[in-house]
């Protein structure tokens, strides 16, 4: 009888291969998803097929659909909890969130836009947006508008946030001690917007490790 070996070491190796981004943290239990939530009239999130960034080693191109169809001020949202998050990650230590939205390549604006980042692009002003809980008296909140945005040869765009992070308007408080929750959130409805987005390549980088989520 062979015997074979262990589930979480062929797991790890393969896809540590695939992704290339992806940092194991050590366990197939500790390994950082994205779990989709939703509440209320018209909401959904659901990691779907074929909506993501193209990647090697995400063969079936999974990208979080967050769908808000409903008004903006109906209680109702769209979002995914990051969890488990890397361990230990804290105020201090903290030095990266981002995600990715759909793109158009080449050229990404017109004239009455007035720059780069123009209208071929997911929806991106107050939310999508990072939503974080630490020892800081409020939660931080990190609005896709404010991101620094950077745009990738497949055409979509990545949207990141660095210390220090009380330099974002909704993070006055920034993010202290330990962190305890991390979500991304839809909540702007269909009466400002398409009322739907796509995120991929959630990252969260802490103690110079990077923890990419891009799939369920
Ligand atoms: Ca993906």
């Amino acid at each position: 009888m062979t015997r074979k070996p262990p589930v979480a070491s062929c797991l790890a190796v393969t896809l540590i291969a695939g992704f290339g981004l992806l940092v194991w943290s050590g366990t197939v239990e500790a390994q950082t998803k994205a779990r989709p939530y939703h509440f209320g009239l018209g909401a959904l999130a659901s990691w779907t097929r074929d909506a993501g960034n193209p990647a090697a080693g995400d063969t079936n191109q999974y990208g979080l659909y967050l769908q808000k169809n409903s008004a903006s001020l109906t209680f109702a949202a769209a979002g995914a909890s990051i969890t488990p998050l890397p361990s230990s990650t804290t105020g201090g230590n903290l030095q990266e969130l981002s995600f990715q939205i759909s793109g158009y390549p080449g050229t990404d604006g017109e004239p009455f836009e007035g720059g780069l980042f123009g209208p071929s692009h997911g929806y991106c002003e107050s939310t999508p947006r990072f939503a974080v809980s630490s020892t800081a008296p409020s939660s931080c909140f990190l609005a896709c508008a404010q991101g620094a945005k950077t745009h990738l040869a497949s055409g979509w765009w990545t949207i990141k946030f660095v210390p220090p992070f009380t330099a974002y308007p909704g993070c006055e408080d920034g993010v202290t001690g330990n962190v305890a929750s991390i979500d991304v959130v839809m909540q702007d409805g269909n009466d400002v917007g398409p009322g739907n987005v796509v995120l991929d390549n959630i990252t969260i980088r802490r103690s110079g490790q990077s923890f990419v989520v891009g799939n369920p």
